[in-house]
């Protein structure tokens, strides 16, 4: 079990970002709506677009490399092929025949120049209809949901959750070539490996299932189906629900939805456990244990007077829960439970198990959330990349400024923000950019 789920989440680890819902690329972020920050909205604005012109450049070059290594390539795809034992129909026609897609290249090199906000992309996914709809839908395949649930232990709103938010409901489920889409990534060196593995396992499915070209259509990575798997977790976790001999992703409700419960059951869920929940943090709170890395019991944040959002006791109940701040200490706060982490391994984004957790309370009858997400500048990585910086200079190693918040720079800025008797809640505020003399 353990080494299964060690597999899965370095599959689910190196797949984040392929499904429709994991990371559909950000624009450039339009100028501050606040007027006090307006000329420095409009001087790194500026910079953004010439960074992004660079990009585009760089990109451009890129497809034109891959292009031309392309025919070099199906031929290294097609030796692989046969020292798998696949045929020699698949390899002379099928392999032979797939084309570059420069377009997928063009996404999966371009990097967003701004950070999404929690509030731009919670409300963009947790969204009115998605809730009504998957209270519609709860109700349409009632027996379906609460069969699934005994079998696998995920509750109905939980599949419903994540059905919304990969394809809303499977009214979009990608449609580009899944074949196209990871042989031009396989050909593509960085990330090789992994999409040669992809490519070969699609195929092998294709030969399994005798899916034809115009089926094998999803996201520009090679995810398919009503909750976007890719080729491996097809192969190992699709369940033929309907029982008429095919595991069929695209085109039966049922399959996917029992596939999608068992991939969940194989990541670890916990039965008769939430995801976590929306909490209430006391005034004086310290914020000593923030993050993934420091679980508390249950029992134990009860006694640091934090609270139900409605400010009932927590549950007395023995169970580990990490707290998240996706907006800092003005925002709302979570605490994240095991299920929370299985919501992880299927696509590795806090926000996203934060979304997929409260959509499936709202289709379960639950209330928005208590706090909203405020409303929050977006930062660009060169901007991050500069409070890194400063932090080090002050004395806070938070490792070689990369642009990205991890774990080391959220527990540096926290220690900062101690040292200057802010609220350490380890969040890049525009205070923490004051404090540290950068503006934004
Ligand atoms: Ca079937």
């Amino acid at each position: 079990m353990i080494k299964i789920k060690g597999l899965t989440y370095l599959f689910a680890s190196i797949a984040a970002c392929v499904s429709l819902s994991a990371c559909s690329s950000v624009p450039a972020a339009s100028a501050s709506s606040n007027t006090s920050a307006t000329a420095n909205a409009v001087s790194s604005n500026a910079s953004g677009i010439a960074a992004e012109a660079n990009q585009m450049s760089d990109i451009n070059a890129s497809v034109q490399v891959n292009a031309e290594a392309f025919p070099s390539c199906v031929a290294g795809l097609q030796a692989r092929a046969r020292s798998e034992g696949q045929s020699e129909a698949m390899i002379n026609s099928t392999i032979a025949n797939l084309k570059f897609v420069p377009r997928v290249i063009e996404l999966d090199q371009q990097q967003p120049e701004f950070s999404q906000t929690f509030d731009n992309y919670f409300s963009k996914r947790a969204t009115e209809w998605r809730v009504n709809e998957g209270r519609r839908l709860l109700k349409k395949h009632s027996v379906l949901l609460n069969q699934l649930a005994k079998e696998y232990g995920v509750p109905p709103q939980y599949i419903l959750s994540f059905w919304g938010l990969e394809t809303n409901y499977g009214s979009y489920k990608g449609k580009m070539s899944v074949l196209n889409s990871l042989a031009t990534l396989a050909c593509e060196p960085r990330r090789s490996n992994y999409f040669t593995i992809e490519l070969m396992q699609a195929l092998k499915l294709k030969e399994k299932y005798q899916f034809d070209d115009d089926t094998m259509v999803g996201s520009w990575a090679g995810a398919m189906g009503h909750t976007q798997f890719m080729p491996s977790a097809y192969a190992k976790y699709a369940v033929d629900g309907d029982g008429d001999g095919k595991a069929d992703l695209w085109n039966s409700t049922t399959d996917a939805l029992t596939s999608a419960a068992n991939f969940l059951q194989h990541l670890g869920w916990q039965r008769n456990e939430r995801w976590g929940r929306e909490v209430l943090l006391p005034k004086d709170f310290s914020y000593s244990y923030l993050g993934a890395k420091q679980p508390l019991a249950l029992s134990e944040w009860a006694a640091l007077n934090v609270t139900q959002a409605n400010g009932q006791p927590l549950p007395a109940v023995d169970i580990q829960a990490a707290l998240y701040l996706p907006a800092g200490h003005t925002g709302p706060a979570f605490l994240g439970y095991e299920n929370f982490n299985v919501i992880m391994r299927w696509n590795r984004s806090e926000y996203y198990a934060i979304t997929v957790g409260h959509l499936a309370d709202r289709i379960n009858g639950g209330l928005p959330l208590t706090v909203s997400p405020p409303e929050q500048p977006r930062l660009s990585r060169e901007q991050v990349k500069q409070l890194q910086a400063k932090l080090n200079e002050a004395g806070f190693d938070v490792g070689k400024p990369d642009g990205v918040l991890g774990r080391n720079s959220v527990a540096g800025l926290q220690a900062f923000q101690r040292s200057k008797q802010m609220i350490a809640d380890g969040f890049p505020s525009p205070e923490v950019f004051s404090a540290l003399g950068l503006s934004l």
